[in-house]
């Protein structure tokens, strides 16, 4: 009878381990902004493009959900990647980027997978800040 009790009581407390472990990978959804997965279409589509520009200034994805946004580097051979923040003064005030692609130098084509609350967001290239945007999230 101990025996089993005690038994029940590891159980249990590797069962909360695991469950710890997946809140914890689990996080806000951030893709660390891996190569292109080709097999799946993105949500929505950003471009940077000749002379250190987004093709966009603002981008609207649906909520409640997995979004997939990919960003087309095409200008020249100029380093960009593309990154989400709260908001413009999250960003300056050093706030981590919700989630961010990889910079690499164009041609290259990067993706980001977030699931975001209703609101607007601000988007932009960590190499250089003043391209930027909002990113509208509602359903
Ligand atoms: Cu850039």
């Amino acid at each position: 009878m101990r025996n089993r009790r005690s038994l029940w009581i590891t159980i249990g407390g590797a069962g909360l381990a695991l469950l710890l472990a997946a809140a914890a990978c689990g996080g806000n959804g951030a893709d660390e902004g891996s190569p292109e997965d080709a097999s799946s279409e993105p949500d929505a589509e950003i471009a940077m493009i000749s002379g250190a520009r987004f093709d966009r200034a603002e981008i609207v994805v649906p909520v409640g959900q997995d979004v997939t946004i990919r960003a087309d580097n095409q200008d020249g051979s100029i380093p960009h990647n593309f990154s989400i923040y709260t908001s413009a003064d999250s960003y300056a005030s050093g706030e981590r980027a919700i989630a961010s692609t990889e910079i690499c130098a164009a041609p290259c084509v990067r993706s980001l997978t977030v699931d975001l609350e209703p609101g607007s967001y601000f988007f932009l290239c960590d190499v250089h800040p003043l391209m930027r945007g909002s990113v509208i999230a509602e359903s």
